[in-house]
C-alpha cells in the first residue's frame, strides 16, 4: 500500500470513528467504567443465543433476555450472585423479592416479552443455565456462564475478547 493510500485510509477511518463515537458510548456491549456489563441473550424455541456468556467477578451485569419464540421461557442458574435486581420480568412479584433476597437467578419471560435483571457475579467458575420449562433444557435451551476472576483478569479477558481490543 502506498503512503498516499494509507494516509487517505486513516483519514476515512478517523472520520468514521468520530461520528460513531457517540453511538458506541451508549450502545457498546463492552463494559464501560461507569456502567454494568451489558449482556443480551435471545431465547427461541428451543435455544439460547449466545449459549456461552463471559462475566467477571465483582463486575455488575445487566442481562437482557428477549423471547422471540412462541412459548413462555425462563432462565435459571445456580451461578453465585449478589445484588440481584429485577428491572423487568414476568416472575410473580413475591418470587422476585424472594429470589433477590436469596441470590437465586431465575428470570421468566413470556412469549413476546423482554426481561432485564442486574446482578453481580461473586465467584469464578463455569455455571450452567437453562430453561426450567419441562423438556426445554433437554431440547437445547441451555448454556454456560463463564465467570473469571477480576483481580488480574482484565488482561486475560482482553486477550480473549477481540471487541475490547478494537475499542482501544
Ligand atoms: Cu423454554
Amino acid at each position: 500500500m502506498t503512503t498516499y493510500k494509507m494516509s487517505r485510509l486513516l483519514a476515512v477511518v478517523g472520520i468514521a470513528s468520530g461520528t460513531a463515537l457517540a453511538g458506541l458510548l451508549s450502545l457498546s456491549p463492552i463494559a464501560l467504567a461507569d456502567g454494568p456489563q451489558q449482556i443480551a441473550l435471545t431465547a427461541a424455541d428451543l435455544s439460547f443465543t449466545p449459549n456461552s456468556i463471559q462475566m467477571v467477578v465483582g463486575q455488575p451485569v445487566q442481562l437482557t433476555i428477549t423471547n422471540l419464540g412462541q412459548l413462555d421461557h425462563d432462565v435459571k442458574s445456580d451461578i453465585p450472585i449478589s445484588q440481584l435486581t429485577y428491572v423487568q420480568a414476568d416472575n410473580d412479584p413475591q418470587e422476585q423479592v424472594d429470589n433477590a433476597a436469596q441470590g437465586v437467578l431465575d428470570v421468566d419471560f413470556d412469549k413476546g416479552d423482554t426481561s432485564t435483571v442486574t446482578f453481580v457475579p461473586t465467584t469464578a467458575g463455569t455455571y450452567s443455565f437453562q430453561c426450567d420449562q419441562p423438556g426445554h433444557a433437554d431440547a437445547g435451551m441451555k448454556g454456560t456462564f463463564v465467570v473469571t476472576d477480576g483481580a488480574s483478569g482484565s488482561q486475560g479477558l482482553t486477550a480473549d475478547n477481540g471487541d475490547a481490543a478494537a475499542s482501544s
